[in-house]
């Protein structure tokens, strides 16, 4: 039976990564670099989860990160740029510039009203969350979700299932009591890796991606409801 719902955040709950994406671009600017990620670089990119991976991952793959004795300094640069992207993708959020996803409150709202928990399984940092959160569902947003799990609790980010595995330990209910919406492959990854059954929703940025093992792959949660849900849950182990 279906205890709890499992939500991913960028991509999946929101339309988030266009902002994500110019908050990393102002960013670059604010430090004085001459870095500028356009939309299909960066979609190669979000192959590397974690905003602060995704920063050294670039700055490794330009073969102009300074090794050795600089290592502390790359890592200083690498927090500060990310600090600044932090704040402009706050900024963005409270200028409205982030939508939630078609069909994703109705979701949680029905699920609220049932008694039925939510959980966050992110690799986004917390203050994302609540920017967002806050904005779209409301002061009393933290009420909606029994669990949530994201950069500040789990570092190994995606494909690893360390945030699935320790959003189950803390609901206290086995993979399969839940269900999970993702939008990547490396959050299916993740996801599958912990045991859970996972629906994706696909985007601009993950829709080429590699779904096999999901339990279904839509275009988005618009007219999706509970019963639905929990249909899909019972099918349990019957790949698309
Ligand atoms: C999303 C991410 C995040 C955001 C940026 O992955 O990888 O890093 O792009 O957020 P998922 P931060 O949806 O699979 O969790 O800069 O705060 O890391
Ligand atoms: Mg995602």
């Amino acid at each position: 039976m279906l205890q709890a719902l499992i939500f991913d955040v960028d991509g999946t709950l929101a339309d988030t990564e266009m902002a994500h994406l110019s908050a990393f671009n102002h960013a670059f600017k604010e430090e004085g670099l001459d870095w500028h990620w356009d939309v299909p670089l960066y979609t190669r990119l979000l192959e590397v989860s974690g905003g602060k991976e995704r920063i050294r991952a670039y700055w490794e793959s330009r073969g102009d990160l300074p090794q050795g004795i600089y290592g502390n300094a790359v890592e200083q640069t690498i927090a500060r740029i990310h600090d600044i992207k932090t704040a402009a993708y706050e900024q963005a959020v409270q200028d409205g510039q982030v939508q939630m996803l078609p069909g994703v409150l109705n979701l949680i709202h029905a699920a609220a009203q049932e008694g039925l928990p939510l959980a966050i399984a992110t690799t986004t940092s917390p203050v994302n969350i609540a920017s967002l959160l806050q904005r779209t569902i409301g002061p009393d947003w933290r009420m909606y979700f029994a669990v949530i799990e994201d950069a500040s609790t789990a570092p190994r980010k995606k494909p690893d299932p360390m945030v699935y595995h320790q959003t189950l330990a803390r609901l206290g209910l086995p993979a399969t009591a839940c269900l999970v919406v993702e939008d990547s492959a490396n959050g299916l990854r993740a996801a599958l890796k912990a045991g859970l059954s996972t629906v994706i929703t696909v985007n601009a940025f993950t829709a080429h991606h590699d779904f096999r093992g999901a339990l279904r792959v839509l275009p988005s949660l618009e007219g999706i409801d509970l019963p639905q849900l929990r249909d899909w849950h019972g099918q349990t182990g019957r790949a698309t």
